[in-house]
């Protein structure tokens, strides 16, 4: 602002006026190009997004699009593991990216993310400090906390009419051909860990093969493996699936017989982050889409359509009534007291992949 004052005041100096409008409009456009965010006259540039499937809101998308002339293009990943993979094997044209809590520190290893500048994301300040200098990333320079849920158990009320206390049911011949697990090597893995009365986290070999051999016990009931569960709820492909609790919520708005329960024996809470994955060619338009979505009224649409949590305080003021206290969404503290985060684990990695591996090759 200031530099384009002073060469007003430089030019004014010598230049007929009319001359001078015409050198400030172009250069008020050579700005503007920079950002992406003027309307008339730039060109209409395209954010690539790479995330978890049903992340946004339309309206949050749409908002952005008309504001900032520009397309966002969303493709999406089953996992973190997915993530990680295609952004090492040198996958490049995101400029966003949605990883979780343990895979930021990864993606932070492995030198793939981009420094924020918080000079664009003014918007920082809205963030709740509960969700702020997790162990992920500890003073925030690689990532923002964006939405947080649960992992639990999807189930049919009209089929199971007892709602299910224990990870247990998932190994009940009854269901046989009628459970999903989600393809997420961390999580699911989890879920045995936490049957078994182990943490999320262990590193002990022999508490790791138990779970791996709990999940191999189990996988002739399977029907199928996939983080996309939506459309098998809907669809009744399966009656009990291992699932997201926002993922559950939002079929069950259209299907009520669809319910979510955490088990008695715990499971996973996570936090997933908003990052720019490095080299993006689109930086500073991804740090307005970043800004953009943490406006309290743009992120609640955000919970309420995708039921999961967000880390924007301010924004439960602009919740549907519905969603205000659920406790399904926004669990009690009695259920937090159960639940884990995943973390990275560093060389214990490697273990965990040869566990599921194991699984995946199972009969
Ligand atoms: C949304 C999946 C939730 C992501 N479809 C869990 N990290």
């Amino acid at each position: 602002m200031n530099h384009r004052l002073n060469l007003v005041q430089v030019l004014t100096r010598g230049i007929a006026f009319g001359t001078v409008l015409a050198l400030v409009a172009a250069f008020a456009v050579g700005c503007n190009k920079g950002d992406g965010s003027d309307k008339a006259t730039a060109q209409k540039k395209s954010l690539h997004v790479f995330s978890w499937s049903d992340y946004f809101s339309d309206e949050a998308i749409s908002q952005f699009e008309a504001s900032h002339n520009a397309d966002v293009i969303i493709d999406t990943y089953e996992n973190n593991e997915d993530l990680v993979a295609k952004l090492q094997a040198g996958v490049s044209g995101y400029d966003i990216i949605v990883p979780s809590d343990y895979a930021v520190e990864q993606l932070i290893t492995l030198a793939l993310l981009e420094p924020l500048d918080k000079a664009n994301i003014p918007n920082f300040s809205s963030l709740d400090a509960a969700f702020l200098n997790q162990y992920f990333d500890p003073n925030n320079v690689y990532s923002i906390p964006y939405v947080w849920g649960t992992a639990g158990i999807g189930y049919d009320s009209s089929v199971i009419t007892d709602a299910p206390t224990s990870w247990a049911i998932l190994w009940d011949a009854k269901y046989k051909n009628n459970i999903n697990m989600l393809d997420d090597m961390r999580e699911t893995l989890a879920v045995a860990l936490k049957r078994l009365g182990y943490s999320v986290n262990t590193t002990d070999p022999a508490e790791l093969a138990k779970a791996r051999d709990l999940l191999i016990q189990q996988k002739p009931l399977i029907r199928s493996y996939t983080t996309e569960t939506d459309d098998l709820m809907q669809s009744g492909q399966v009656v009990l699936t291992h699932a997201w609790s926002g993922d559950v919520l939002r079929v069950s708005a259209e299907s009520p017989n669809w319910k979510y329960v955490v088990p008695s024996e715990g499971s996973t809470f996570f936090i997933d982050n908003i990052a720019i994955p490095k080299g993006a060619k689109n930086k500073a338009l991804a740090e307005s889409f970043i800004n953009h979505i943490l406006q309290p009224q743009i992120i609640a649409t955000v919970t309420a359509f995708t039921q999961y949590g967000n880390a924007v305080a301010a924004s439960e003021a602009f919740f549907p009534e519905n969603l205000k206290g659920n406790p399904a969404v926004f669990p009690s503290a009695e259920v937090r007291a159960r639940l884990e985060t995943l973390r990275e684990l560093g060389d214990a990695d490697v273990m965990y992949g040869e566990a599921w591996t194991a699984v995946k090759a199972a009969n």
